[in-house]
């Protein structure tokens, strides 16, 4: 492997700032509206406008063996119906890639399930640091009524496989919405196991 040069990144949370990036990922509702259980609800909101749910700032790091990604995720505040704004959700498709989250501001559930089913709810907030072994897939949830940021890191080569996201698909076995003012995590109901 080429010897790459050490760099640092800056980053704030108040606002969320990352540097260097290479990548910017923007999630929209226009994008994911069909991961929430109520679509029709989403399409609701978009006939108005189409809010930015999810931001991904990744670090220039090259995406090769050898390499560790890092990067900076913003979950902003809100909810399709009930459920609240959250990262579309994938499993690496490599069963050595485990990946750790560290939460810097706002609080959220992290949802973690095996392809045996066996589910994981961690909670994201400052102080915590999720720990997402590989064959695990995962999605953030913000829960909060501010913005969710956390810093993470996997295994620079691999990928993000969002197959089993979609209608008539597995999807995620338990969802996370407001009961009460309170976040609950459920069943999902759509969930095709
Ligand atoms: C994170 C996620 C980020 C957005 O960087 O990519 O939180 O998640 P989705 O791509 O599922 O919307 C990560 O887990 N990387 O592996
Ligand atoms: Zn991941």
């Amino acid at each position: 492997m080429e010897i790459f040069k050490p760099f640092d990144i800056d980053y704030t949370y108040d606002p969320a700032w990352f540097e260097p990036k290479s990548l910017v990922i923007r999630r929209t509702l226009e994008q994911i509206y069909d991961i929430f259980i109520e679509p029709d609800k989403a399409m609701t909101v978009l006939k108005k406008g189409n809010p930015v749910i999810v931001d991904v700032y990744m670090a220039p790091i090259p995406e090769e063996a050898g390499h560790l990604m890092v990067f900076m995720t913003i979950i902003y505040p809100g909810k399709v119906g009930d459920e609240y704004y959250m990262t579309k959700g994938h499993i690496h498709d490599s069963d050595t890639a485990p990946e750790v989250y560290i939460t810097l501001k706002g609080e959220g559930k992290l949802l973690m399930q095996t392809s045996n089913n066996d589910c994981f709810t961690g909670e994201m907030k400052k102080g915590k640091i999720n720990y997402i072994p590989s064959g695990w897939a995962h999605r953030a949830v913000n829960t909060g009524k501010e913005v969710l940021i956390f810093l993470g890191t996997y295994p620079a080569e691999s990928k993000r496989d969002y197959s089993f996201i979609g209608k008539g698909k597995k999807n995620f076995l338990k969802i996370v919405v407001e009961k009460d003012g309170l976040p609950e995590v459920i069943d999902n109901p759509v969930s095709v196991r």
